[in-house]
Parts: structure tokens; sequence; C-alpha cells
């Protein structure tokens, strides 16, 4: 729908509907929201409008105008309305419904068509505008990995298994191992593409199926990575905040907070990380990787996102480099997110290598034969080089202060839901 002063044609769904004595108020809906002013006196079929269902489809011939005073800022005052689709009068999310959260994801397919499915919707697809531009404007190309794969990159315990004609392989939990292979060709490179885990507790923050924006950057360690991250996450949010002002208004989230999402970003380490937590009572040993709960009260420490480094070996999948000043750590580093939200990317500097990796690989339990591509790049001209992977529900997450990760999807895969 295009918002212009003066006389327009427009079609939509009635959103919303009232009537109050010769007055019909519609809410019409197509790519935004407009209200709409229906008389008796100037409408010659206003009966039939007055008992058309929601979710009805018609066009209008009006005028158009600004009107601070209609709830979404536009207002057409109708002359001509045909109706181009007549709903069925049962449309599940009526004022009579229970909107709670089982009778949403059975109707999911139309509950897109709430506001706030609209606005999660629109702000992601901006979100995903200002991270290829960010990509493209600093010099990385896009490469693209299969989804089908041998092996696994992030540990056995989350991975989906395909039968591929009679042989097992599973479902890509990243792009991360052949963007190793592909730097050594295209240089920096970055991609967009769903991952899937097999993440079999029910928790706030998992999804089986999400969408993972992944960089990977030859001749780069971990202080040349978080500068990368950290620019590249600002960016994303100054641009939000300039360009989302209206709809981040809806979840009460003020474009300042994003202004303000600045480098340098704090940085922690793991060590660190677990000392504040020791001191503030919470009962976690070092070593044990950091969950849902350690993060969120580490977070009370900052009102930007912040990095934690150095994690154990053991906490970390089997790529990730050695410290070679401390070899019980990795050249690994997180970003966590403020208010609560905690891990948005999981990052870090790769083992380079070929007996470290080969030693790893096995410490881990892993078949080296599935990974005999991999060490292959740790032959022929090794580099340092690292890498990063951002949840982009995540990050939606924490941008739109969402309570849960299904909310930042369309159709939202958990363990206990592939329907719709
Ligand atoms: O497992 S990660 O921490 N790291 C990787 O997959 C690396 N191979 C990425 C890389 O360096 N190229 O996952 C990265 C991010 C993590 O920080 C979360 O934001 C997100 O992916 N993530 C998820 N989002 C939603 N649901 C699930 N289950 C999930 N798992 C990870």
């Amino acid at each position: 729908m295009e918002f212009k002063e003066g006389e327009s044609e427009i079609k939509g769904w009635i959103h919303a509907k009232r009537s109050s004595g010769g007055i019909i108020f519609l809410i019409l809906r197509e790519r935004g929201y407009v209200q709409v002013v229906v008389r008796k006196d100037k409408v010659k079929n206003f009966e039939e409008i007055e008992k058309l269902p929601l979710e009805s489809v018609i066009k209008i011939k009006g005028k158009m105008k600004k009107d601070d005073r209609s709830p979404f800022g536009w207002e057409v005052e109708a002359e001509e309305i045909e109706i181009l689709s007549k709903a069925k009068p049962d449309f599940p999310f009526m004022r009579k419904h229970k909107f709670n959260v089982d009778h949403i994801f059975k109707y999911r397919h139309l509950w897109l068509r709430s506001q706030k499915m609209f606005l999660i919707l629109k702000i992601r697809s901006e979100v995903l505008n200002f991270i290829r531009k960010w990509f493209i404007e600093n010099g990385y190309w896009e490469f693209q990995a299969p989804i089908f794969t041998a092996s696994a990159c992030e540990g056995g315990a989350t991975l989906f298994e395909v039968n591929y004609f009679g042989k097992k392989v599973y479902l890509t939990q990243s792009w991360q191992l052949y963007a190793e292979a592909a730097i050594a060709s295209l240089g920096k490179i970055f991609t967009i593409a769903p991952s899937f885990r097999a993440e079999k507790s029910r928790t706030r923050r998992h999804l089986t199926e999400y969408w993972h924006v992944e960089a990977e950057i030859p001749f780069c360690e971990l202080d040349c990575l978080m500068k990368e991250e950290e620019n590249f996450i600002s960016f994303v949010c100054q641009e939000i905040a300039r360009n989302c002002k209206e709809e981040l208004k809806f979840f009460n989230r003020d474009p300042k907070d994003l202004m303000k999402v600045e480098p340098p970003f704090p940085r922690i380490t793991y060590t660190e990380a677990i000392e504040i937590l020791q001191q503030k009572g919470v009962n976690v040993e070092w070593g044990e990787d950091l969950g849902a709960d350690e993060e969120r009260i580490l977070t009370q420490e900052f009102d930007i996102p912040f990095f934690v480094t150095h994690y154990p070996k053991q906490a970390k999948a089997f790529y990730h480099k050695v410290d070679r000043s401390n070899p019980k750590v990795t050249l690994s580093v997180d970003m966590l997110a403020p208010e609560g939200y905690g891990e948005i990317i999981g990052s870090g500097v790769r083992e380079d290598d070929y007996e470290i990796l080969l030693q790893r690989i096995k410490e881990e339990g892993l078949d080296s034969k599935n990974y005999e591509w991999y060490l292959d790049l740790r032959k022929y001209g090794s580099i340092p080089h690292a890498g990063f992977g951002l949840g982009l529900e995540r990050l939606l997450m924490w941008i739109c202060k969402l309570k849960h990760i299904r909310e930042a999807i369309a159709f939202p895969r958990t363990i206990n839901r592939i329907y719709p």
C-alpha cells in the first residue's frame, strides 16, 4: 500500500472493524495499516460492508490524508468499495478468542497477519538487508556450502540424521568447515543460510532450524576477529535504530539503546567470567561451559554487547585453536547481548597446525577419516584464520526484546513444533 495525500485506490485485508451510527471505521492491512472511514451517505454498499467478516479483501477508492488522530497515522475517506474476496466468518483471531501460545502456533499461518508478526518480520528483513550491506561494503564475498554433510562441526549430540540413499548423513550445523576450504580461493567470505541442531531440550533460545550468518577470514586472529564482529554488530544496530524507529517503539525498544552500540565492546576472559559468577554466589566450576543462567547473570554487568574470550578446550569444538601460551584454553570468543539475552555469536581462531588438529579430532572421539579433506587444508598452505557465526533469531530476540526465540521466525521449528 502506498501512503500519499490525495485520491487513491488501495487494496487490502480488513484487519479490524467497528461501526457506530452510520459510520464504519476499518483498519485495512497491506504492507502496513491505514484507517478507512466509511459513511452511510457516501458509500452505496454500506450495509454489505458493515456485515463483511474480518480478513475479507476489498478495493477502496477515496481520499487519503495524513491524520495523527487515526491509529496508524493515515486515513482514507472511502467513496467506492469493491469486495474482492469475502472471508469465512470464523477467523481464529477475533476478540472472543484466547490468544494463548497453543492457539497462536496452531494458526501460525494466520497469526503472521498480526501487527506483532508484521513488525518482527519487517525488522528481520531490514536486519538481513544491513547484514548483507556490511559484508559487501567491507569486501566480503558470499559463498554457499552444502546442507547435507558427512561429519559434525559442532559435536555429535545435536546432529540431525538423514537417510541418504541408504547412507547415514547429517543436516549441516554450520557452514564453517567448508568455508575454511574456500578462503584459500576467495579470501574473506560470508553466508546467510539455515543451520540445523537436534536440540532435545526446550529452552527459550534454541530452535532446531535457525538462520546462521557466518563469516570466515584469512590472516586474522583473535583481536582482528573481535574488531570485525564489533564493527559488524554496531553497523547493524545503528542502521536499525535509524531506519526502524516506529517499529521498535511497538517493542518498547528505545532506538538510543541501539545507537549506543559502538566499538570497542567490553572484553572479559572466560576465567574472569567464572570469578564474577563465583563472587555472585553462582555454583560453577572452571572448565564448565556457560549456560543460559550463567550468561544471564553476566549480562547484568554490561549495557551493550560484550565479548567473553579464551574458553577452556573441553568447552569448545575440536577446531578451536589451542592458545600456545596456555594450552588449557582456546583462542575462542563468544559475543553476549545485554539485558539477560546472552550468546548471539560463537567464534574463534581455527587450529592451523596439522598434528594438533588431528589430535583434537581423535580426543573428541571423531572419526578422522571423515575429516581427511579438512586436514588437507593444513597440509597445503596453512595460515592463521578465524571466523564467526551469528544466530539471526538470537539477534532479533534482543533487538525486539522478545521473550522466546520462536517469535523471531515465521514458522519456528522446535522439538515439539513442525506444523504448520
Ligand atoms: O555453535 S555456535 O556457537 N558456533 C558455530 O556454529 C561456529 N561453527 C560458527 C562459526 O564460527 N562459523 O553457533 C553460532 C551461533 C550461536 O552463537 C547462536 O547465536 C546460534 O548460532 N545458535 C542457535 N540459534 C538458535 N537455535 C539454536 N539451536 C542455535 N545454536 C546456535
